[in-house]
């Protein structure tokens, strides 16, 4: 069951991601959504980097995973990558270090945008049973390209809620309120404990712009980590369910549908996730391998 949750949070993510680009900064596209090439973004590629260094140096190596997002960068540079992690690249190309580079984004602020959280799933999957390294993990692969703490803590949030979803036997063990909590006790950050209180108030929400006037559906971190969490509890037993709920709320459905989606496939596994959707993803056997990696890895180490 552990691998076949493995699987289902990459091939969650990506199928998330081709899912969530075909109605990308539309709003409540549902209509749109079976459109589905299963061509996936940056989200997916940078993930997949994400997965290739842990799984090369069997655990986190930041300059190795700096190298290894610079490399696929510079194959596929049409993604869809955002303005932030292309300069960071070019950076430590010149010779600053993957720990310093990212600083300098945004007048010195560092990014909070949703760019670390969204590739953080591999992390979640392989720390699960240790906190105190997924922790360090998080922030160590956030670094690299987010350093505002922001895009940190939304990058920690989403691994956590990962790391929960493997942890879960369903469809027994998943209470939403306790899964909140834990998340709210995890994070220092004031921003997102009060996104989740928020997130639980609305968990019986029908109005789906309030709940996006609530917790967003924008490129920020803080605006698009709390609604994939929520977008899973709301559906926890159906990955589609979720994944199409996640979606219709509009925006960054790209990311926020990969979130979701990495969270639900961990919690189910792999055959939960409907096979016109796998079927057509794009690199879908080498997720799967680089899923059943980690997975070797993990069980060896
Ligand atoms: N101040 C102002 N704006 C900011 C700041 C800041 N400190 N930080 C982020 N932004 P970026 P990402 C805004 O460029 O996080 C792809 O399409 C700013 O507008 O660091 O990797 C993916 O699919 C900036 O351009 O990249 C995701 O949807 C934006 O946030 C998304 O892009 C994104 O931050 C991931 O982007
Ligand atoms: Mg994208």
């Amino acid at each position: 069951m552990l691998r076949s949750k493995f699987i289902g949070c990459l091939v969650g993510s990506a199928v998330g991601d081709a899912l969530g680009r075909s109605s990308e900064g539309l709003w409540f596209s549902e209509a749109k959504i079976e459109r589905f090439s299963g061509r996936w973004t940056d989200d997916t590629h940078m993930m997949i980097g994400v997965a290739e260094s842990l799984i090369a140096t069997e655990g986190f190596d930041g300059s190795h995973m700096a190298q290894t997002f610079i490399k696929n960068y510079e194959r596929e540079p049409w993604r869809g990558y955002a303005s932030g992690p292309p300069r960071v690249f070019r950076w430590i190309k010149s010779g600053m270090a993957w720990n310093e580079a990212s600083k300098r984004l945004f007048g010195g602020s560092g990014s909070y945008g949703n760019g670390a959280a969204m590739r953080v799933a591999p992390v979640g999957l392989f720390y699960h049973d240790d906190l105190e390294q997924l922790r360090a993990v998080v922030y160590g692969q956030s670094q690299i390209t987010h350093s505002h703490e922001l895009g940190k803590e939304g990058a920690l949030l989403q691994a956590y809620a990962v790391a929960l979803a493997t942890n879960a036997n369903p469809p027994f063990e998943l209470d939403s309120s306790a899964f909140l909590k834990k998340l709210k006790g995890f994070t220092r950050n004031e921003v997102y404990k009060q996104k989740l209180e928020r997130a639980w108030e609305l968990l019986g929400e029908t109005n789906r712009l309030r709940v996006v006037r609530e917790l967003g559906n924008g490129v920020e971190a803080h605006n698009s980590v709390p609604t994939a969490i929520y977008s899973f509890l709301r559906n926890p037993n159906s990955f589609e369910a979720c994944v199409l709920y996640a979606i219709s709320l509009g925006g960054d459905t790209d990311t926020i549908g990969a979130m979701t989606g990495a969270i639900s496939g961990a919690y189910h596994g792999v055959e939960a996730i409907p096979e016109r959707w796998k079927s057509k993803l794009e690199g879908r056997e080498y997720i799967e391998k680089l899923a059943g990696k980690l997975w070797g890895i993990k069980s060896r180490l």
